[in-house]
């Protein structure tokens, strides 16, 4: 099964684009979280632009709303850069857009499959998902901007028993012979790449055309109340737009919704 190199530091630096090589790649074997790590060392003034803790284990593993994301020994990716960027703090979720659009290039080119997003932070392949993203801001003493910008990113790629209570959600690449470490490395190329310019409105056209819900019927629950609509769009602010069936527009910012696959 897996052909999994062992994660490293020296062979993510390989495949790092050399304007990136400098960055600080820290590997684990566990952790309880790497974005709770990398956290600490923006919040400690310890980090410089493109510091990247991975682990081979996460204890704690965490998605959006205090959510679990499993993150079991040597199947999978599980790591966290910290862009050093000081951004309006209303901007950052555009870091995830970026982000998403990274995962989904970068294993188109080193598998040839081809990956969707779910919005807003969900990466899907062959419905099943595979990829969580956690976009975490720590502020600066301003309250107003970013101090750093932690990216969270867990992708299952040889993981084969779920819990059971994801067991029918979540996939895995299961590509042979990929590798985490080249895997890791070209996000990072992809990811600092694109955050070059946050508001690069190609960004939002390259998102919406890998995405998996534009013009398909969702539903999502907003204050106990349960709506089925069909997303009609998604805004340079990564927003989405949704009608329903008496052609009335809403706009969701970061509401959880639901796809029938
Ligand atoms: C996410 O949240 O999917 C974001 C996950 C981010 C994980 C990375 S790993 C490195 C870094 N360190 C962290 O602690 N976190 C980041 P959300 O959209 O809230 O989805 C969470 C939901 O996905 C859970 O409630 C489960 O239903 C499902 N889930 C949990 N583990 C999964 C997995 N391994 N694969 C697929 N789905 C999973």
């Amino acid at each position: 099964m897996a052909n999994l190199n062992d994660l490293s530091a020296q062979k993510i630096k390989q495949n790092l684009l050399e304007r990136y090589k400098n960055f600080d790649i820290k590997i684990f074997d566990t952790l309880p979280s790497t974005n709770d790590f990398a956290k600490e060392l923006v919040n400690s003034n310890n980090f410089n632009n493109g510091t990247t803790i991975t682990a081979n284990e996460q204890t704690k593993g965490r998605g959006r709303f205090a959510r679990n994301f499993y993150s079991p020994a040597n199947t999978g990716i599980y790591f966290s850069t910290i862009l050093k960027k000081a951004i309006p703090i209303k901007d950052v979720s555009l870091i995830t857009l970026i982000s998403a659009v990274a995962v989904c290039k970068a294993i188109k080119k080193l598998t040839n499959l081809e990956p969707k997003i779910k919005w807003i932070n969900d990466i899907y392949l062959s419905n099943k998902k595979i990829c969580g993203i956690l976009v975490e801001n720590v502020s600066d003493n301003t309250n107003l901007k970013s101090k750093g910008i932690v990216v969270g990113i867990g992708i299952n790629i040889f993981t084969e028993n779920f819990p059971k209570d994801i067991e029918n959600k979540a996939g895995s690449i299961m590509c042979n012979g990929l590798s985490r470490n080249k895997l890791i490395a070209e996000i990072l190329n992809n990811l600092f790449d694109l955050s070059e310019d946050i508001y690069n409105k190609n960004v939002t056209e390259e998102y919406k055309s890998l995405s998996l819900v534009l013009n398909k019927e969702i539903s999502y629950t907003k204050d106990n109340k349960t709506y089925t609509v069909t997303a009609i769009d998604i805004t340079d602010a990564g927003n989405l737009v949704v009608k329903d069936n008496n052609n009335n527009i809403s706009v969701l910012e970061c509401e959880e919704i639901s796809i029938k696959l």
